[in-house]
């Protein structure tokens, strides 16, 4: 693992992929890793790119990308597909791959298929996101298809978060769930060729107006217009990303927010641990069986059982 960590830091793509293919699949050694590579994460930025299935979520992060690269920076993209591998989504991240990685070495990208990840996905997407990071990328992009919890919780791990609208794909305000509203610092209103994308910008920017209201925010998320395909846009919305990052900087907020992060992933983490620990201790010497015999027998019930576990763990607490 050591050798593997040294191979990360200098910057070997096949240790990387290597690693993130350990992380998915939990195994321990993967811990060691993160452990070791620790100390040179936290430099990268985080890009948050989220929204329907099929509004150019993955065209628009081709076109930043070469943006990025223009500027000098090198990128990660972690793409979070909630299909099986061999549809859509994953299929254009495998093109874009190859499209970019094959000629850019500053490129690194990944697909993660949702399918079959033992983690958790959020968990899984911070720590691939920790490896690029490690790795030295500057930039690193998590893409994903904005639907439900899990992908709002994989948003919290981004520092900018872009959520992509476009027209006629049933995108309107009122389909748009609380938990987006809640996570979007940037609106994009994408395939701006069509009709309908400038009654669509003008009905977020009111929502976003009557939000900013409610909440007393002091971050209101500006609505942009890109045509993804045609490259139209993309400068702008850099500008604007980077916008936000200066707001997050100079207030404090990036700092704060990070530090929450760190608490919840700490948390997480250590609570992880002790329950497989003591769960083990509990259920390795056949006793429980027993247990739930007298409880299905109704000879004991689930409630007082508990606490005395917990009061033979703990004793001094009883
Ligand atoms: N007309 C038009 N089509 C676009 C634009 N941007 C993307 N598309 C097309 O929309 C389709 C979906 O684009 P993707 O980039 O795959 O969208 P996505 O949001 O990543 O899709 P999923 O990852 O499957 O959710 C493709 O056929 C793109 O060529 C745009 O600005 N205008
Ligand atoms: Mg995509």
């Amino acid at each position: 693992m050591e050798d593997l960590a040294a191979e990360v830091l200098q910057g070997s793509v096949r240790a990387m992929a290597r690693i993130i293919t350990l992380v998915e699949n939990q195994d321990p050694r993967a811990f060691e890793f993160l452990g070791s590579i620790y100390p040179h994460t936290g430099r990268a930025y985080v890009l948050g790119i989220t929204g329907s299935p099929g509004t150019g979520k993955s065209t628009l992060t081709d076109k930043i990308i070469s943006v990025l690269r223009r500027q000098g920076h090198t990128v990660g993209v972690v793409a979070v597909d909630p299909s099986s591998p061999f549809t859509g989504g994953a299929l254009l991240g495998d093109r874009i791959r190859m499209q970019r990685a094959a000629g850019d070495p500053d490129v690194f990208i990944r697909s993660m298929a949702t399918r079959g990840n033992l983690g958790g996905l959020a968990r899984t997407t911070a720590d691939v996101i920790k490896i690029m990071d490690g790795f030295g990328k500057d930039w690193v992009i998590v893409e994903t298809v904005g639907v439900g919890q899990d992908e709002v919780e994989i948003a919290k791990t981004a520092d900018t978060t872009v959520v992509v609208l476009a027209p006629g794909l049933g995108d309107t305000v009122q389909s748009m769930k609380a938990g987006v509203m809640e996570i979007a610092d940037l609106y994009v209103i994408n395939k701006a060729d069509r009709s309908g994308a400038d009654s669509l910008v003008t009905e977020v920017r009111v929502r976003v107006e009557q939000d900013s209201h409610i909440k007393e925010a002091d971050w209101q998320a500006p609505v942009l217009k890109t045509v993804a395909v045609e490259d139209q846009g993309t400068e702008p919305l850099l500008e604007a990303i980077e916008n936000h990052r200066s707001f997050l900087e100079k207030s404090g907020r990036l700092e704060k927010v990070r530090r929450e992060k760190t608490r919840q992933e700490t948390l997480s983490l250590l609570t992880e641990e002790i329950s497989c620990n003591i769960l083990e201790k509990i259920l390795g010497d056949g006793q429980f069986d027993d247990l739930i015999d007298d409880i299905v027998a109704h000879r004991k019930d689930p409630y007082t059982s508990v606490k005395e576990i917990v009061g033979t763990i703990f004793p001094e607490e009883q």
